[in-house]
C-alpha cells in the first residue's frame, strides 16, 4: 500500500514537470545577458494556444536581453493562480505584466486588479468576432485599473514588449541606447528599400 502511494506521488510530481517541461520546452531561450537575473517582466496568457502570438513577445524581450518569465494562468480555469499571481508579482521583483487573452478577455484586468505594476493587455484573435471581443474587453477597463492595451495579435504581442521595454529604458540608460539603436536599425531598412 506504501509502495502504492509512492509510486502514485511519484507520478503526480513527474506529470507536473511534464507539464512544466511542455511550456518549456517551446520557450526560445532567455538570452545569456538575462538568464540568471530574475524576471522583470512577466508574459502571462490564457490558453497554451496563445503562445504561437506571444512567442512574439517573449523574442522581442530575448532580443533586448531583458530577463522575463511566461506562463499559462487563466483568469476563468486557474482564477486563485491569476490572484495569487498578480497579488505577489510586485514583491517578487516584477515591473511589467504582458497579460495577454481572448474572448471575453478579463486576465489583463484581473491580474491588473491584484497589482500596481504597469499591466499591458495583448487582445488575441479570436475565432468567432476576430479579436474584437478581445479587444474590447482588454480595453474597456472602468476608470480606477488601468490596462494598457496594444493591437490585437501579433504586432500588439511585439509592441506589448518594446513598451515594456520603453517603460524599463526610463531608469536604465544602456536600455535607452539599445532602444535608440533598434529605432535607428529600422528606420535604415525602410530607408533601404528600393521599389522596381
Ligand atoms: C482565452 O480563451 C485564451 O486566452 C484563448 O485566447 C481563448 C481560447 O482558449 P483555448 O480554448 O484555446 O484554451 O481564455
Amino acid at each position: 500500500m506504501a509502495a502504492k502511494n509512492q509510486t502514485s506521488k511519484k507520478n503526480a510530481v513527474n506529470s507536473k514537470r511534464h507539464a512544466r517541461a511542455s511550456i518549456g520546452s517551446e520557450r526560445p531561450r532567455v538570452s545569456a545577458s538575462s538568464a540568471h537575473k530574475s524576471p522583470l517582466v512577466a508574459v502571462i496568457m490564457g490558453s497554451q494556444s496563445d503562445w504561437d502570438t506571444m512567442r512574439h513577445a517573449q523574442q522581442t524581450l530575448t532580443q533586448f536581453g531583458i530577463a522575463h518569465e511566461c506562463r499559462v494562468i487563466s483568469a476563468h480555469r486557474t482564477p486563485s493562480l491569476a490572484s495569487e499571481f498578480g497579488s505577489t508579482a510586485e514583491s517578487r521583483g516584477l515591473e511589467i505584466i504582458i497579460a495577454a487573452a481572448g474572448g471575453a478577455a478579463h486576465l489583463a484586468g484581473v491580474l491588473a486588479a491584484h497589482t500596481t505594476i504597469p499591466v499591458l493587455g495583448v487582445p488575441m484573435r479570436s475565432e468567432a468576432l476576430n479579436g474584437i471581443d478581445s479587444l474590447l474587453a482588454t480595453v474597456q477597463m472602468p476608470a480606477g485599473i488601468p490596462v494598457g492595451t496594444l493591437a490585437i495579435g501579433k504586432p500588439g504581442a511585439i509592441n506589448a514588449a518594446l513598451f515594456a521595454i520603453a517603460i524599463l529604458a526610463i531608469a536604465r540608460p544602456p536600455l535607452r541606447k539599445k532602444l535608440h539603436e533598434f529605432r535607428r536599425a529600422q528606420e535604415q531598412k525602410i530607408r533601404a528599400i528600393e521599389l522596381n
